[in-house]
């Protein structure tokens, strides 16, 4: 009844809006209970915590998809242009709390559960996380969903449902193992299954000639067909009632094709056999950069990408009859190359299918894709075996190749016959094996190529696209990375919210961050900074509590809590921080007791994954590990310095280290980190920044000034003349120092870290660890002092929120919509 509401006038929406489910405590607790009955299937009588909280976000989830309902049916009316985020990961984390808040009934479900005699935090709490992504790339996927939702765009998510997310990492003796991470073993209320809505998935098989009506054309003969399955997780706005939704696509043995069997043991291996469909969508690839030429992970990319181009294309036709309008209706943005055979399938479709001429498909595609790399180095973008992609999609790699000459073609009128810039310029890659460029077919593809950061743009230009740069310069843009306030402040810290909001007299700043900078005036007042400092250390009080439950280690609140948590990676520097700490250990032991005095006590927290076969940075995990043993348990250095390692670093673990945190470290060697995420989200919660002048930290040190954080190290234009020199360069005497304590085994595992040692002696130090170690120890001494004195520490800390601004992903979306996606807002009206 409620769809034909929309024939018409407001009173019958307005009698409608009656039906809407209630959202005082009353009503809520009365829906809790219902599902504590009949969902959960517990008695009103006794049921515990996890399963209070699956009975709450049942009660969440109604009003989800009533929400997602209205939207979606409003979308449908209004037919607007329609962006589509294609992407393989997803870090979404929990949901109950973060849809609580953008529902605005947190307080409501809060006072429900009370009378209900439960805690809301705790049973936060019993929420597992989503990992479907490994780092920055998937986080930043959730925090664009999170804004396209807020900002009323209309908007879809597609990625694929993993049956086990990003490995869990237990460290074991102080090496880390990896454990499949079975989040769904528990359920999961925050998805829809739709099994109605499912497509056919063709592998394999060979292209052959037929004639239709006198006209010679190709089809496709596939192989092996499985499903793919919709689960549908409702995106909702704050502020607004517009709610999108991330589609997640599941594998599923098909039902088509004969089974043929003569005996029982035929029949059960063909049934087992269909079942191992199911496997393309079960894994998350671990590795974050090193691209895996294998072809289960192609695999997963065509099953991804057919049955979102499928869906997206399907829903086109119900209201448009020809193809005319496609690229004025849909917008289809690619999260790196990982989607990129988008492209083919879509051409394909309008080709082979819709009948549609070569020029004006192509035109049509291109007209409609856009490209965000995530990427710095040529050695990170993704290449494709063409024997893999030739038996898996056959199809697929003839258009690859009649794209290829096309554009071949092209340039060869452009450029003239200048064969060393063609073939570096070309999709396919010539060589011993024949391989794909993901990332050229992405350029020629689409009609706009997005970095992730200004510096990670001027790169593109200088060294990985430059010859694509001269070619289409107006192709080639950038729109910096952003998170979302909601989750990184709302959520994870609702004090310094409250806070904020009471200082700048409004609850605004959630919607329009911009506001924010309101605070800046307040930077130096008394009491503010007194209110700051009683958040700051209630958030630090939970952190140490967990270090505590965690790692057995009791911390001082009064030290300076500083940390660094993301991806291990060689080039983000775990191991300069961990030198860093090692240099400050022995200062300590080798001090009199009066120099002890000023010491600024410290509270060092590391956390990361390592990529299961990265093994250097394995290491590193594990001197970590070795040197806060020998810390730690040291009576001359007690509370001065602490060193622990979080294990299992995952979104909610960064939603309870961020607002606990005083100092962070964003060490990546200059012109390496294509933007770097992580830093505005402490920036936003008032933490203070120590960190290179890379990525998009050289856009927050003009936003908030030099002054208000510590920066040291090499900048991007100078990296590759000290590469150069480095051999004949002088290692400072300190560093010398800390390297050969690890080498001759200060901290037990000789052997073991000496290939890890080897990175950074004897001119090797790729990253230039060595080089910016005497300006990385000035900056930990200028934070040191500056810590000292907590009047000016507060102020920098209250400067860093208010100009965080730029920073939100609600900037970086509404770039992208104006700039790229041609999209406009689509206010559901209720
Ligand atoms: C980033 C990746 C990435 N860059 C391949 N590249 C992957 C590459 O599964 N894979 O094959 C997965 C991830 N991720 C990060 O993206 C950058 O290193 C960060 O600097 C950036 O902030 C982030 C978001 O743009």
């Amino acid at each position: 009844a409620r769809r034909s509401g929309f024939a018409g006038r407001a009173e019958r929406m307005f009698g409608l809006m009656d039906g809407f489910l209630k959202n005082d405590p009353w009503s809520l607790q009365k829906d809790v209970m219902h599902h504590v009955e009949y969902t959960v299937a517990r008695s009103r009588f006794s049921f515990d915590d996890f399963e209070a909280y699956l009975a709450l976000s049942h009660t969440i989830r109604d009003r989800l998809i009533e929400r997602w309902h209205d939207t979606q049916v409003y979308f449908k009316r209004k037919d607007p242009k329609r962006l589509y985020f294609l992407s393989l990961e997803f870090l979404m984390g929990r949901s109950l709390s973060n849809s609580t808040v953008n529902l605005g009934i947190k307080d409501q479900c809060a006072d429900a559960l009370n009378q209900l005699g439960f805690e809301f935090e705790q049973l936060v709490e019993q929420e597992g996380d989503a990992a479907l992504g490994n780092g920055g790339l998937a986080r930043l996927s959730a925090c664009q969903m999170d804004s396209l939702a807020t900002l009323d765009f209309p908007a879809w998510g597609y990625g694929l449902r993993y049956q086990f997310g990003l490995f869990r990492q237990v460290i074991l003796d102080g090496f880390q193992h990896e454990q499949p991470d079975y989040w769904l073993n528990f359920g999961n209320p925050w998805e829809i299954e739709r099994i109605h809505v499912s497509y056919a998935v063709k592998f394999y098989g060979a292209v052959e000639e037929e004639l239709l009506n006198g006209v010679k054309r190709k089809v496709w003969i596939p192989g092996e067909t499985v499903e793919a399955v919709a689960y549908d997780n409702p995106i909702p706005g704050y502020g607004t009632r517009n709610t999108i939704n991330l589609r997640l696509w599941a594998a599923k043995p098909s039902g088509e094709g004969d089974m043929e069997s003569y005996n029982t043991g035929d029949y059960i291996n063909a049934v087992v056999n269909r079942q191992r469909a199911e496997t393309i969508s079960s894994v998350l690839y671990p590795d974050d950069r090193s691209y895996q030429g294998k072809e289960l992970r192609l695999k997963q990319q065509y099953f991804f990408v057919t049955a979102s181009t499928q869906d997206i294309i399907r829903r086109y036709k119900d209201s448009h009859s020809n193809f005319d309008d496609f690229s004025n209706k849909v917008a289809l943005q690619l999260n790196d190359t990982h989607p990129s055979l988008a492209i083919i399938e879509v051409m394909r479709i309008l080709i082979d299918e819709e009948n549609i001429e070569w020029n004006r498909a192509w035109s049509i595609v291109c007209d409609s894709f856009s490209f965000t790399t995530h990427t710095v180095s040529p050695e990170g973008l993704e290449k494709i075996p063409a024997d893999l992609l030739g038996s898996l999609l056959p199809r697929h790699l003839e258009i690859i190749y009649e794209i290829n000459f096309l554009f071949m073609e092209e340039l060869k009128k452009k450029l003239g016959l200048n064969y060393s810039q063609l073939s570096q310029m070309s999709i396919v890659e010539e060589g011993a094996v024949k391989n794909i460029r993901m990332a050229n077919l992405s350029i020629v593809g689409c009609h706009a190529v997005n970095g992730v950061s200004r510096v990670h743009l001027e790169l593109l230009k200088k060294r990985v696209f430059k010859d694509f740069c001269e070619l289409w310069p107006q192709k080639f843009q950038y729109k910096t990375n952003g998170a979302t306030q909601r989750r990184w402040m709302v959520v994870s810290n609702p004090n310094l919210c409250g806070l904020i909001s009471k200082w700048l007299g409004t609850e605004a700043w959630i919607r329009d961050v911009d506001l924010l900078i309101g605070l800046k005036e307040f930077a130096s007042n008394t009491d503010l900074q007194h209110e700051w400092r009683m958040v700051k250390r209630v958030n630090k009080m939970r952190l140490a509590e967990y270090i505590e439950a965690i790692s057995g280690v009791k911390v001082s609140v009064d030290a300076m809590f500083d940390v660094q948590i993301k991806r291990i990676h060689e080039y983000k520097r775990q191991l300069l921080n961990l030198f860093g700490i090692i240099h400050r250990y022995d200062c300590i032991k080798n001090m009199e007791k009066s120099g002890k005095t000023k010491v600024v006590p410290r509270v060092c927290i590391i956390g990361g994954k390592a990529a299961p076969g990265y093994e250097i940075a394995k290491k590193i995990i594990k001197l970590c590990h070795a040197v806060a043993e020998t810390i730690n348990n040291d009576p001359d250095v007690g509370d001065l310095l602490k060193l622990v390692f979080i294990p299992d670093y995952n979104v909610s673990v960064a939603e309870l280290v961020i607002p606990g945190s005083d100092l962070s470290q964003h060490l990546s060697t200059a012109g390496h980190e294509a933007s770097g995420t992580g830093s505005m989200k402490f920036l936003m919660n008032g933490c203070l920044l120590l960190a290179t002048s890379d990525g998009s930290t050289i856009e927050i040190i003009e936003e908030i000034g030099n002054d208000n954080m510590f920066v040291f190290g090499a900048k991007v234009d100078e990296v590759p003349a000290l590469r150069e020199m480095k051999s004949s360069l002088k290692v400072p005497l300190q560093f010398a120092r800390v390297v050969r304590m690890v080498r001759d085994g200060y901290f037990g595992h000789k052997d073991y870290f000496e290939s890890l040692c080897k990175t950074v002696e004897n001119g090797g130090d790729f990253y230039l660890l060595g080089n910016d170690f005497m300006s990385y120890l000035e900056a930990q001494a200028a934070a040191d002092k500056t810590f000292v004195d907590q009047e000016k520490w507060t102020r920098m800390s209250i400067l860093s929120s208010a100009g965080s601004s730029r920073f939100s992903s609600d900037r970086t979306i509404q770039e992208y919509a104006e700039k790229t996606w041609n999209i406009e807002p689509c206010k559901c009206p209720f």
